[in-house]
């Protein structure tokens, strides 16, 4: 069942790094720094079905991550360039758009999710599969990096001191995005410098 979720994974993966190219051979910002993609464990998956009463045979539709991609961004707004840039492609179906950028989680986690079909070719024809692509800042993935870490260190149940921390620490991360923000075209010039040197 997760071969061609693979498969999601590698072109979803090929596809976004070939605009990060395309950027760079403008000599253009980027607004991708960088993509990871994975596919979800299996352990992972049946705990979460698990949790949410998922029967097994619903897994494919109502697990949207299976299939997860992640684009890497230096600011804010190049999170929303690279929305409009997926919006606008005919290889795939937005399905979902969740934004936890304007509307934080509880945690203090910040990502924007987009959860689309995507049409893939498989050895018995062609399938419909969902996948999940979070878009995020180098900032907010830190934080997320981290926070996901100490989840995992707690199961679940981070101290409530730590998690006013955790809180604090998103906050400030975003405060970093505003910042890095206001002198972007600055650095933007210096990396154009940069890459033409
Ligand atoms: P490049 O050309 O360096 O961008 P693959 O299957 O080989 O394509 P892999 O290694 O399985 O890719 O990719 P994975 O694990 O999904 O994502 C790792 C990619 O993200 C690597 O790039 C890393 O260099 C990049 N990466 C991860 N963390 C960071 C980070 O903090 N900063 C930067 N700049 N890049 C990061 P690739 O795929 O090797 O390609
Ligand atoms: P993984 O692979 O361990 O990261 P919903 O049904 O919409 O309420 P769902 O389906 O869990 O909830 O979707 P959601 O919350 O939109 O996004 C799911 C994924 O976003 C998570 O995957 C995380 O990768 C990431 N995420 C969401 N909230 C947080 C958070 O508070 N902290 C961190 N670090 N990441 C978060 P999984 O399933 O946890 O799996």
């Amino acid at each position: 069942m997760l071969a061609p979720y693979t498969q999601v994974v590698e072109e979803l993966k090929v596809k976004l790094k070939g605009i990060r190219k395309q950027f760079e051979y403008d000599s253009r910002h980027s607004p991708i720094e960088f993509i990871t993609g994975r596919v979800k464990p299996i352990p992972s998956i049946l705990e979460k079905a698990e949790n949410r009463k998922i029967p097994l045979e619903h897994i494919e539709r109502e697990i949207q991550d299976i299939a997860g991609v992640r684009v890497v961004c230096q600011f804010v707004d190049d999170i929303y360039t690279v929305v409009e840039m997926i919006r606008a492609r005919k290889d795939l179906t937005i399905i979902e758009e969740k934004d936890y950028i304007s509307a934080k989680k509880e945690s203090g986690y910040r990502s924007y999710h987009l959860i689309i079909e995507y049409p893939v070719e498989t050895i018995d024809g062609m399938k419909k599969l969902l996948a999940e692509i979070q878009i995020r800042t180098l900032a907010m993935n830190f934080w997320a990096t981290n926070e996901h870490s100490l989840n995992y260190k707690y199961k679940g149940s981070i101290p409530s001191e730590i998690k006013e921390r955790l809180q604090k620490a998103a906050e400030a991360a975003f405060k970093l995005d505003e910042e890095m923000s206001m002198i972007k075209h600055e650095v933007q010039e210096a990396q154009r410098m940069f890459h033409r040197k």
